[in-house]
């Protein structure tokens, strides 16, 4: 259907047909409609914008994925859907490694998104998936050379098994998760409650323009909990003067 460039939901309806059709061509699993709707509802109450907090930890997130020795971008279906044009920058300004990593996993679909980032000048890392991390589904499968080898890993967007699994392995955890309760928001270490759209180019702007000394500072010591608070404060206004 056409929606009417004057529709106040205009922006979000649109993106709703995108993941619509995204899902029938495979890049979206059906179940991240869902995952989708549960989003918006979250970016409802933050007045669907960039918060202060959520800024501060773009710019910590840009430093992390800056000093890391091998950072990669791990990327699902929606991220893919959502983000594709928006990741070339981001490798460009870190230089991460990305890598496809599927909840719903088959072939034929991680093959679409690694199609879908290479179309938009992602450099998507090839090789063939082992079951590496210590988890029972198939985000179990990953690169030696990836995620497996990461010292950093951003993960926007998913459930929270494999993140708490990366920690465990030692590593860091970048969150992109307008869920500040959700079990990888809590697991990571360092959440960005923020849409995932919105985040993506302001970390890679910080990536951009972040000096070495700024980078050191910024992940000296991270408080994840101060984020995740800051986000729950920031809803909780959000439902106390919905109405004003
Ligand atoms: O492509 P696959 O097969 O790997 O599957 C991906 C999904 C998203 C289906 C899978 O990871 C999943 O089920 O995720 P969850 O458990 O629903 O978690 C998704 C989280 O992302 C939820 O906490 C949502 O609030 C949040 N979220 C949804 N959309 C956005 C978002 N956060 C930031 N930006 C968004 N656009």
């Amino acid at each position: 259907m056409t929606i009417p460039e004057d529709h106040p939901r205009y922006r979000s309806l649109v993106t709703r047909e995108h993941l619509a059709a995204c899902a029938r061509s495979g890049i979206v699993a059906l179940e991240g409609l869902t995952a989708h709707g549960r989003g918006e509802a979250f970016d409802y109450l933050l007045g669907e914008r960039t918060t202060a907090s959520a800024a501060e930890a773009e710019r910590v997130a840009a430093a992390l994925l800056r000093r890391a020795q091998h950072p990669v971008i791990s990327v699902n279906g929606n991220t893919a859907a959502l983000a594709a044009p928006l990741l070339a920058p981001l490798q460009r300004a870190t230089g991460a490694f990305v890598e496809v990593n599927l909840f719903h996993r088959t072939e034929e679909r991680a093959n679409t998104i690694a199609a879908l980032l290479t179309q938009h000048g992602v450099a998507v890392l090839t090789g063939t998936p082992e079951r590496l991390l210590p988890l029972s589904h198939d985000r179990a499968l990953c690169l030696r050379d990836g995620i497996y080898s990461a010292d950093v890993v951003l993960v926007p967007l998913e459930d929270g098994d494999r993140c708490e699994a990366l920690r465990a392995m030692g590593k860091q955890v970048i969150a992109i998760d307008l869920n500040p309760l959700s079990r990888t928001a809590r697991a990571a270490t360092l959440t960005i409650v923020d849409e995932l759209t919105r985040a993506l180019p302001l970390i890679t702007r910080a990536a951009e323009t972040l000096s070495d000394e700024e980078c050191d500072y910024l992940t000296r010591s991270i408080d994840n909990r101060y984020f995740l608070k800051s986000a729950l404060e920031e809803m909780k206004q959000g439902l106390t003067h919905g109405l004003d």
